[in-house]
């Protein structure tokens, strides 16, 4: 095992959470921890905004008063502002989310106006897509609500499968006609259904390595594991429990080097996307 190559994954899996890619799910996003600057609250990291018709009114986050609240979960929510005289043309776009082919991505989030008194009413689409601007470009919405007049905070909800893995954003755009007030949300949540393609792929191989007993090296017999939809990690772990090494593997033709374990019986597990889907015991016998 190649403990060196394992520490190096590890580190590479811990700097892609400072761009808060989104591969955990349920992902929940209740905006209560961001920061202030320059006066005004940053989105949380890996959220963004675009201003497509660059006025003073954006996407932000809004934080409870004494005497408003603001947000269905306290103290902030993200919101849009308003303009007097021109309509709203903005978006709000979640990090990335890393999804695999087949599966579902639900996404909900809550809703609401803040009136002024006068009626207000906002507009709301969202869409799913593989980059911000090929999200701008969609005509097809998976949330639409073009009469926001609640007051108290209704859910939303949309579901997104898509037809190829890889990595997508959900974008919020606000298209509120100009002189309304707040357009409020809170609480994004996005959860993954696993297709019962995938699942299967799990249910019907069984982690076998050959050779075993083994001495220096030894290879995965899963049957099909290039259809895994991510590289999965291959964990050893000793009879106590310990971690002695791990490794990301890609086709059963990769070796798995053992040959710094000393001889004993260990516990092999394969994990995909934190779900074991694979375990057995291997023997170190020189
Ligand atoms: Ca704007
Ligand atoms: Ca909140």
């Amino acid at each position: 095992m190649d403990m060196i190559n394992g520490i190096f994954l590890l580190t590479l899996s811990a700097c892609s959470n400072l761009f808060a890619q989104i591969d955990q799910f349920p992902y929940i996003e209740n905006f209560d921890e961001v920061e202030f600057y320059s006066g005004r609250q940053q989105l949380p990291t890996g959220w963004t905004f675009e201003n497509e018709n660059n006025d003073l009114a954006f996407w932000e986050i809004i934080t409870d008063e004494s005497t408003v609240e603001y947000a269905r979960t306290p103290p902030n929510a993200a919101h849009m502002s308003y303009n007097p005289v021109e309509n709203a043309d903005d978006w709000l776009f979640t990090p990335q989310i890393e999804m695999i082919a087949g599966n579902e991505y639900d996404l909900s989030f809550w809703f609401k106006k803040v009136d002024t008194g006068f009626g207000t009413s906002e507009k709301l689409n969202v869409f799913a897509g593989e980059t911000t601007q090929q999200i701008k470009n969609k005509t097809t919405p998976i949330f639409k609500n073009n009469t926001i007049s609640n007051e108290q905070f209704d859910q939303g909800t949309a579901s997104f499968t898509p037809t190829k893995s890889g990595t997508y954003h959900f974008g919020f755009h606000c298209y509120s006609e100009a002189f309304q007030f707040l357009l409020v949300i809170d609480d994004v949540k996005i959860e993954e259904k696993i297709h019962a393609g995938v699942r299967n792929i799990y249910e019907e191989n069984e982690l076998k390595l050959f050779p075993n007993p083994a001495s220096n090296q030894v290879y995965l017999t899963l049957a099909d594991v290039e259809s895994f939809p991510r590289n999965p990690m291959l964990q050893i772990y000793n009879v106590s429990g310990r971690l002695m090494g791990q490794q990301q593997i890609q086709s059963n033709a990769d070796p798995i080097d053992v040959s710094e374990l000393p001889n004993g019986w260990y516990i092999v597990q394969l994990i995909d996307n934190n779900r074991r889907v694979g375990q057995c015991r291997l023997l170190i016998n020189r």
